[in-house]
């Protein structure tokens, strides 16, 4: 065993989903080191502690985890469980670390971001309860990175990650498993297969998924295709590459391009979707019909005794700041509370292992439910397909029936890209300075009703998260959110989410794009989004 001398870096602070860096910043001397370290000294006391470990494949994945191997041996770990080839996806990673109930674990990936020598990568922690880090301990790893001198590291040989068994490294048992199985059989408890299976055989159900050459394929293949008989021939993208093919492995209309060429062909199937780098994200898709996934999430509540798991129904909702407010208004209908959180799957944890909600989703192509305690991307496309089943209607049917009852939320997200983090913060503070004079204002067609800074407090722990986005209330009913991004790599991202609410029946079926076309003009006069960032225009909008 070595003790490695080193000194801090000053830039490993977690952001909304771990540390985040281009890959090649990851790759140099004690980089990793040092961060894995003040994950164990936050851990407190490793003798004897178990850990899952496992990452989305992407490049540097496997030396990261030989890394990581050594280190927890040293640390004086008594077993890790590792997905075979070094392959974990993160719901499958929030899966193994509840059910073999370990000490936490650590997933590697930089989640949608495109990975490669030249992309990014990524590490985060998520504690025994197989959620992500909430912030008391993020805030504790950082504080470690600023204070470490050393760290300790075994000298063993590299261990073989493709064979499945147990392997010794002095008093720590490795074990190699496979990456997909717990997993597939944890959906077949929560869904109804025969099902699903039945309207496979007889034609009424199909499916295209697209993997996006990242993690989920293996879990697609397995699941899709052998234990529920899809076509083979529409999983699409299902080999995991290092580098996800050149491709952005972020499921939204702007980066699935082959799949959205399937969905708006006249062969297209009942249902598409896709998944992102480490498989927590989903994009539903119906034929020529695009889900947005605050719609989603709103449909799944008003479904959610439809599904096996769920029957008995659940005690609450909830959903991050910025979206949408679908998902409100069945749970208004259902009597049951509907929480908004900060951006971010660490705010839900609290909610869900108190049992105040079961389902819970972000308008960034995420949504998850009580099973796991991270968003899950074949969850939720196995929700689609099994409502699907039941219903016997096209996604748009069920989604355009939805509105007819709950109205609808036009909604858009529009991305300034890897704009100067100054100017972006500035931007920033001098909104926030402006809120109060900002309420009552006309603005186009609309007032401004409130202009504030959400703030969070945790109804379990009474944590306090502050300035988690500027939020702009309209009337009539439409909001504007500003935030800025923090999983980015280069610069900084501003996040302009835009929503409109229509409760005529008549004026549901509109361009959502020409809906907010106001909304997005207005964003940029109240932010002054083109004197600050130079853009006249959203990079991506989803
Ligand atoms: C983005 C999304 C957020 C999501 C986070 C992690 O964060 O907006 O909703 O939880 O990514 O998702 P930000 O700070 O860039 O807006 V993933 O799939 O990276 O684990
Ligand atoms: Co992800």
């Amino acid at each position: 065993m070595k003790t490695v001398k080193t000194s801090p870096f000053t830039d490993q602070e977690p952001g909304t989903s771990g540390l985040r860096k281009q890959t090649k910043h990851f790759q140099q001397a004690h980089y990793l080191e040092n961060f894995v370290q003040s994950i164990f000294s936050a851990i407190g006391n490793t003798v004897g502690k178990t850990l899952v470990l496992g990452g989305d494949g992407r490049f540097f994945n496997v030396p990261a985890i030989q890394t990581i191997i050594k280190m927890a041996a040293a640390n004086g770990f008594s077993r890790l469980l590792i997905g075979q080839n070094g392959i974990l996806s993160t719901p499958a990673a929030s899966l193994l670390i509840r059910k073999y109930k370990t000490d936490g674990g650590i997933i590697l990936s930089a989640s949608h971001n495109p990975g490669g020598q030249n992309g990014d990568f990524g590490i985060k922690y998520n504690t025994p309860n197989g959620g992500p880090a909430p912030e008391k301990v993020t805030e504790a790893i950082y504080q470690n990175t600023l204070s470490i001198s050393e760290y300790k590291i075994e000298s063993n040989e590299d261990i073989n990650l493709d064979t499945l068994g147990q392997t010794q490294i002095n008093d720590m048992t490795v074990e190699i498993i496979d990456s997909v199985s717990d997993y597939a059989d944890m959906m077949e408890d929560i869904y109804d297969f025969e099902l699903i299976k039945q309207g496979v055989k007889s034609k009424t159900l199909s499916l295209c998924f697209d993997a996006m050459h990242a993690v989920t394929g293996p879990y697609a293949r397995e699941i899709f295709i052998n234990r529920l008989g899809l076509d083979a021939s529409l999983v699409i993208n299902s080999i995991p590459l290092e580098d996800f093919g050149g491709g952005h492995p972020d499921p939204n209309q702007a980066h699935a391009e082959e799949l959205m060429k399937i969905m708006n062909s006249d062969q297209a199937p009942d249902l598409g979707a896709a998944s992102d780098g480490d498989g927590d994200r989903n994009m539903i898709l119906g034929q020529n019909f695009f889900v947005t996934p605050s719609d989603s999430l709103a449909v799944m509540s008003a479904n959610i005794t439809e599904i096996k798991a769920y029957k008995a129904g659940i005690s609450g909702v909830a959903r991050s700041m910025p979206t949408s407010q679908a998902v409100d208004k069945v749970a208004e209908k259902l009597g049951i509370p509907c929480y908004e959180t900060p951006t971010g799957w660490k705010f839900f944890g609290n909610l869900l292992d108190a049992n105040k909600i079961a389902l819970c989703g972000e308008e960034s192509f995420g949504t998850g439910s009580n099973h796991i305690r991270e968003k899950d991307g074949i969850w939720a496309v196995l929700f689609w397909l099994n409502l699907l089943a039941i219903k016997k209607q096209s996604v748009e049917k069920i989604v355009s029936s939805h509105w007819t009852i709950y109205g609808r939320h036009y909604y858009g997200r529009h991305d300034y890209e890897a704009i100067d983090s100054n100017s972006a913060n500035k931007l920033m503070m001098t909104l926030r300075e402006k809120l109060t004079g900002l309420i009552s204002k006309k603005v186009g067609d609309y007032t401004i009703t409130d202009a504030c800074d959400f703030a969070y407090t945790d109804p379990i722990d009474g944590s306090i998260s502050a300035k988690q986005g500027i939020i702009i209330q309209l009337n009539p009913d439409a909001r504007i959110i500003f935030r800025l991004s923090g999983t980015g790599t280069q610069g900084a991202t501003l996040r302009v989410y835009l929503e409109k609410y229509e409760a005529d029946s008549n004026k549901q079926s509109f361009d959502t794009t020409q809906v907010l076309e106001p909304l997005a003009e207005l964003s940029k006069t109240i932010a002054d989004i083109v004197h600050f960032t130079g853009r006249t225009s959203a990079d991506v909008i989803t």
